[in-house]
C-alpha cells in the first residue's frame, strides 16, 4: 500500500463522516418541519453536528530519542515533498513536542518559549492565544524553504544550571551518568511546544500528527502524557531494532504510553525501526529474516503486546524509496504493513467510536420521533376505521360517541394537571442533582489543596496533597451518586404512573448515570499516580513538575465535573419531553375527534366528505413517517433501537 492509499482511505473516511453529518442535518430539518424540535434536543443534535465537523484523527509518535520517530513521520506522510521535511539526525534532534495539522487560517510554525514552563498557564490556554507564540510564516510552495524553517524545532541554548533547574530541566543523576558534574551552564531546548500548520492533502483531510522528543520531555511535561496522548486515536511507539527494548524504552512504554490509554491497548502499535541495520552480508537473506523475527518476538513479549501490532520497518529505506520511486526498496522497508494498520484499523476504530457517540446521543431522539410519528399514524388510521363503521344516521349513537369523547377530554385535563404536579416535584429533585456538581463545591476543594500544596516543603508532601485532592473529589461524586439514584427512581415512577393509570404508550426513559464520570476521574488519578511514581519524577525533587502535574490534573478533573453538570442539566431538561409529547399528541387526537363528530352531527350530509378529509390527512403522516425512515437508514444507526422501522421503509 502506498502513501496514496492511506490518503484514499482517509478521504473515504472523511466522506463517510460528511455523509453522516448530512443525514443528521436532514433529521434536524425534519424535526423543524414537523414541529418536533425543542431547544434541548436541538442542542444535542447541534453538538453532534459540531463534533462531526471538527473531528480530527491524531496519530502520535512516541519513543526515546533517536529511535527514528521523525524519519518515520517523514517517510509515512511527507515523502512526496522529495526532501527530509522534518529535521531528523543522529543524537537528540526533535527538541519539543510538535503538532502538525492544517489550520485554514494560514501556514505557519508557532513556537512557545521554554520559559513559559514557569507560568501557571496550561498548554491548552496558550494554544487559545496565538499572540503568546513566536510565529514563522511558511512558504508551502517550496519544500526546501519549509525544511529550512523547520530547523527551528531543534534549536537549543545554554542557560545557567540554576535556570535549568528552575525550569525542571536539570537532572543531577542523569548528568553524572554522562560525566557532567556541576557544570556552569546547561543546554536546554529553546521551545516548549511547536504548532505547525500547512495545507498538506492529508492534514487538510483532518489528520494531525504529534511528534515528541524522548523521555526527558515526556517526564517533565505532564500535560503531554495526560492530555495530548490520551486524545490521540493512535500512538506509534518506536523502537530501534538494533537497540532492542532498553530500560528507558520500557519505562516510557509503561508510564507514558500504556498509561495514557488507561491500560487499554487499543490504538497502540509498535514500529520496530531500523531493521536495515540488522543486515549481515554473511548471514544473507535467511539470517536477516530470522534476526528480525527474533527481535519482533522478544519486543512483543517484553512489551506484553500481541505480535501482530509490532511492525518491523526501515524508515530510512522507506523515505529514500519513496523519494526515488524505488518499489523494490519500498518493499524491503516493509512500511506497507504499518501503513495498512494505520489506514484500516485506526480509521475503522475511529468510525466505530463516532458511530457509538451518535447512537448514544441521537438514537434516543430518533427513536422518540419514530414512536411519536407511529402513534399519530396509528391513531389517525383507527379513527378513520372507526368512523367508517359508525352509523351516523343514528342520533343516539352519535350522541353517545360525543359524550364518550368529552369524558376522554376531561380525563385528559386530569393527565395534564397530574403531569404539571409531577414536573414540579421533578424540578426540585433536578435542582438538587445539578447543584451536587456545582463548581463552587469543587473550587472549595481545589483552594484547600492548593493552600496545602504551597505549604508543602517536600515533593513527597506535594504528592500526598494530590491524593487528598482526588479523595475529596471522589467523595463529592459519591454524594451525587445518591442524589442521582433518587432522581432515577422519581423519573421511573412518573413514567409508570402515566403508563398504568392512563394507558400511555410505554416509554423507556433515558436515565442519567454518573458511572462514566467516576470512571474518568479514577482514570486520570491513576494516570497521575503512574506519572508521579515514574522513576523520572521520583529521582529528583521536581517541584515544578509536580506543580504542573497538579494543575493538569485539576484542569482535567474540573472538565469532567463540568461535563457531568452540563450533562445532568441537559438530561433534566429533556427527560420528560417524550411524555409531554405524548400528552400533546393525545390532546390533538381528542380535539380532532370532537371536531369531526360535531361536524358530522351538524350536517349529516357531509359524512362522506369528512371521511375523505380524514383519509387525506393520512397521506402527509405517511410521508412524514417515510421520510424519517429514509433518514434513519442513511444515518445507519443501530437498527435494534427501531423495531418498527422495517415496516416503514
Ligand atoms: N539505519 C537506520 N537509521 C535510521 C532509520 N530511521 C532513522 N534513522 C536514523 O536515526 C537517527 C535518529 O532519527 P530521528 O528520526 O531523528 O529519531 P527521533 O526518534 O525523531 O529522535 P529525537 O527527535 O531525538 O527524539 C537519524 O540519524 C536517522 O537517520 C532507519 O530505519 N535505519
Ligand atoms: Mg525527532
Amino acid at each position: 500500500m502506498s502513501n496514496l492509499d492511506f490518503k484514499e482511505q482517509l478521504h473515504e473516511y472523511t466522506q463517510w463522516r460528511e455523509r453522516l453529518h448530512g443525514a443528521i442535518e436532514l433529521y434536524q430539518d425534519w424535526r423543524i418541519r414537523y414541529k418536533l424540535s425543542d431547544p434541548h434536543s436541538t442542542d444535542i443534535v447541534l453538538n453532534i453536528l459540531d463534533g462531526l465537523k471538527s473531528d480530527k484523527i491524531t496519530l502520535a509518535f512516541v519513543a526515546e530519542f533517536s529511535r527514528g520517530k521523525t524519519e518515520l513521520i517523514n517517510s509515512l506522510f511527507f515523502a512526496e515533498t522529495g526532501v527530509r521535511l522534518l529535521p531528523s539526525a543522529a543524537g537528540r534532534t526533535t527538541m519539543c513536542p510538535t503538532e502538525l495539522f492544517h489550520d485554514p487560517k494560514g501556514s505557519y510554525i508557532r513556537l512557545l518559549k521554554i520559559e513559559t514552563r514557569l507560568e501557571e498557564t496550561s498548554l491548552i490556554e496558550y494554544k487559545q492565544n496565538p499572540d503568546l507564540w513566536i510565529s514563522i510564516e511558511l512558504d508551502c510552495e517550496t519544500p526546501a524553504q519549509m525544511q529550512k524553517a523547520f530547523k527551528a524545532l531543534v534549536e537549543t541554548k545554554r542557560v545557567s544550571k540554576h535556570m535549568a533547574d528552575e525550569l525542571g530541566l536539570w537532572n543531577e543523576r542523569e548528568a553524572a551518568e554522562q560525566g557532567i558534574i556541576n557544570p556552569e551552564t546547561v543546554e536546554i531546548p529553546c521551545w516548549r511546544h511547536a504548532l505547525i500548520s500547512f495545507p498538506h492533502p492529508l492534514l487538510k483531510e483532518g489528520l494531525c500528527i504529534l511528534d515528541t522528543p524522548g523521555l526527558n520531555a515526556l517526564g517533565t511535561e505532564p500535560e503531554l502524557t495526560l492530555s495530548l496522548l490520551p486524545s490521540a486515536q493512535a500512538i506509534v511507539f518506536v523502537l530501534a531494532a538494533d537497540a532492542g527494548v532498553t530500560k528507558s524504552d520500557m519505562e516510557m512504554w509503561r508510564n507514558h504510553v500504556c498509561n495514557s490509554r488507561g491500560n487499554n491497548k487499543q490504538g497502540l502499535a509498535v514500529a520496530l525501526n531500523k531493521i536495515d541495520s540488522m543486515w549481515d552480508d554473511l548471514a544473507g537473506e535467511d539470517g536477516y529474516e530470522e534476526s528480525i523475527q527474533k527481535q519482533l518476538q522478544s519486543s512483543a513479549s517484553l512489551l506484553n503486546l500481541e505480535e501482530k501490532f509490532v511492525f518491523p520497518v526501515s524508515a530510512k529505506q522507506a523515505l529514500l524509496a519513496k523519494v526515488k520511486s524505488d518499489d523494490e526498496l519500498l518493499e524491503r522497508s516493509r512500511l506497507r504493513h504499518l501503513e495498512n494498520y494505520l489506514s484500516e484499523d485506526i480509521l475503522k476504530q475511529r468510525r466505530e467510536i463516532l458511530m457509538e457517540t451518535v447512537n448514544k446521543d441521537i438514537g434516543f431522539l430518533v427513536s422518540e420521533s419514530l414512536n411519536l410519528t407511529d402513534t399519530k399514524l396509528t391513531n389517525a388510521e383507527s379513527q378513520l376505521g372507526e368512523f367508517k363503521k359508525i352509523d351516523f344516521d343514528n342520533d343516539e349513537m352519535t350522541g353517545k360517541l360525543m359524550a364518550e369523547t368529552r369524558d376522554r377530554q376531561n380525563a385528559y385535563m386530569a393527565h395534564v394537571e397530574n403531569f404539571q404536579a409531577s414536573r414540579k416535584v421533578f424540578a426540585v429533585q433536578a435542582k438538587k442533582l445539578i447543584e451536587s456538581f456545582s463548581s463552587e463545591k469543587i473550587e472549595i476543594i481545589v483552594a484547600r489543596t492548593k493552600d496545602d500544596m504551597s505549604k508543602s516543603l517536600t515533593t513527597y508532601g506535594m504528592k500526598q496533597n494530590i491524593r487528598l485532592l482526588f479523595d475529596d473529589l471522589s467523595d463529592l461524586l459519591q454524594d451525587s451518586v445518591d442524589i442521582t439514584n433518587e432522581t432515577r427512581l422519581l423519573v421511573k415512577a412518573i413514567h409508570k404512573k402515566f403508563q398504568d393509570d392512563y394507558g400511555f404508550k410505554e416509554i423507556e426513559p433515558q436515565l442519567f448515570s454518573i458511572k462514566q464520570y467516576q470512571f474518568e476521574l479514577e482514570q486520570i488519578f491513576e494516570e497521575g499516580e503512574a506519572f508521579r511514581s515514574s522513576s523520572k519524577t521520583t529521582m529528583t525533587e521536581q517541584s515544578l513538575v509536580i506543580n504542573k502535574l497538579y494543575s493538569t490534573l485539576i484542569t482535567k478533573a474540573r472538565n469532567i465535573l463540568t461535563e457531568a453538570q452540563h450533562d445532568a442539566l441537559t438530561w433534566c431538561k429533556s427527560v420528560l419531553t417524550p411524555l409531554m409529547h405524548q400528552i400533546k399528541e393525545h390532546k390533538k387526537e381528542i380535539e380532532s375527534r370532537l371536531y369531526m363528530l360535531r361536524k358530522i352531527s351538524d350536517s349529516k350530509g357531509s359524512v362522506a366528505e369528512s371521511i375523505t378529509s380524514l383519509e387525506a390527512e393520512l397521506e402527509p403522516l405517511k410521508s412524514q413517517r417515510k421520510e424519517l425512515a429514509m433518514i434513519i437508514k442513511s444515518m445507519r444507526l443501530k437498527q435494534s433501537q427501531f423495531s418498527t422501522l422495517a415496516t416503514a421503509a
